[in-house]
């Protein structure tokens, strides 16, 4: 990942990353029209941008990339000639900067911030007191009242002794309980943003993990490590859950967020390796397994795979899972390990 971040900075078109990423916020934040359709432009042409090998030198190389039409390649251009992008200083800034602080609060989407914009708002307090008749659900409310414990990131030190205490009350409800620790803890990050944690059971015995994530986090609320619900599943009873919440180290600590997963025993393989990232480490493992023609997801590695040929994206069957329970024999397949 340190790896990832540090060819970022490296970039050769850092500069033009940086200025179609504020105009991306622009859209993204309602403060232009044609909103969508831009932002998804700017985002096919931003992921190339990144690991684009060379400066881009001419308006014509950069209309190859996708997404850049004659705009985007005026655009570029002036920025890659000038240093710089006129079209950022007519916009609002301080008012996209309202938006995106709006959108920091856990439960708020880009249409929320922006109509609380529109509406008169145009600090946290000025929410908290409901200025213009505002009104926020439950979830915007705790996201609100924790927006800075939210926002910040813990040492991992923390998240280590947040996960020990959940990992021994786990195993006095059911001592044959997997559980572990994924995100970026796993991936060795020195901070974490939230805690993710995956918890399955061998099934040797007949037994399952249904209904153990319920009593968990019924201990875990009495021992007061788990604070507020943001996400609960509609039912307790399946394998497959996921509940999202607020947890902290004990009653002097801030508030962080955790995920909580459970998965059927086989597919934890699959299930780790997914949920421990990072994202783009994702992207990249299922682009490799699309091209030898298999499909990955979080349950598994799928082959005989049958796709839409006018619709990548859609599959016309499930094909086989031809592995899920480690991570290893899906890193063999692939060829990756
Ligand atoms: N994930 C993904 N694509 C997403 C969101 C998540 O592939 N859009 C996967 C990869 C992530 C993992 O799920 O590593 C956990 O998601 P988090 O949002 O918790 O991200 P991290 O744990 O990696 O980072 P952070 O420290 O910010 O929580
Ligand atoms: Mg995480
Ligand atoms: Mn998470």
């Amino acid at each position: 990942c340190d790896g990832i971040k540090k060819s970022y900075a490296n970039c050769p078109n850092q500069d033009v990353i940086d200025k179609l990423t504020a105009l991306k916020r622009i859209h993204e934040n309602g403060f232009a029209k044609d909103d969508r359709f831009k932002v998804y432009n700017y985002n096919k042409c931003l992921g190339q941008l990144h690991s684009y090998p060379t400066r881009i030198h001419s308006r014509e190389e950069a209309m190859l990339l996708n997404g850049v039409g004659t705009e985007t390649a005026k655009k570029i251009m002036e920025i890659i000639e000038t240093g710089d992008l006129r079209r950022l200083h007519y916009e609002r800034t301080g008012d996209i900067k309202i938006v995106e602080t709006f959108r920091g609060i856990y439960g708020v989407g880009g249409k929320t911030a922006y109509k609380w914009y529109v509406n008169g708002c145009r600090t946290l307090d000025d929410l908290r007191n409901r200025k213009g008749g505002v009104k926020l659900s439950t979830v915007q409310q705790i996201g609100l009242k924790y927006y800075n414990d939210i926002n910040s990131r813990m040492p991992r030190s923390e998240a280590a002794t947040i996960f020990d205490k959940i990992k021994a009350i786990a195993l006095k409800i059911d001592p044959h309980l997997f559980i572990e620790i994924m995100g970026s803890y796993r991936r060795g990050k020195a901070d974490c943003g939230d805690i993710d944690i995956l918890i399955t059971r061998p099934t040797d015995d007949g037994k399952t993990h249904a209904g153990v994530l319920c009593k968990l986090l019924r201990e875990l609320r009495i021992a007061g490590i788990i604070t507020e619900d943001l996400c609960l599943p509609d039912s307790w009873s399946d394998l497959e859950l996921v509940y999202r919440g607020l947890c902290r180290k004990d009653s002097s600590s801030r508030r962080r967020r955790i995920d909580f997963l459970t998965v059927p025993y086989e597919s934890r393989g699959a299930a780790l390796l997914y949920y421990t990232g990072d994202d783009i480490f994702n992207r990249s493992m299922r682009m490799k397994a699309n091209k030898m023609g298999y499909s990955l997801n979080q349950k598994g590695l799928f082959a005989g795979v049958v796709r839409d040929p006018h619709d990548r994206t859609r599959k016309l069957n499930q094909g086989t899972n031809i592995a899920s329970s480690s991570e290893r024999q899906i890193f063999e397949i692939l060829g990756t390990s």
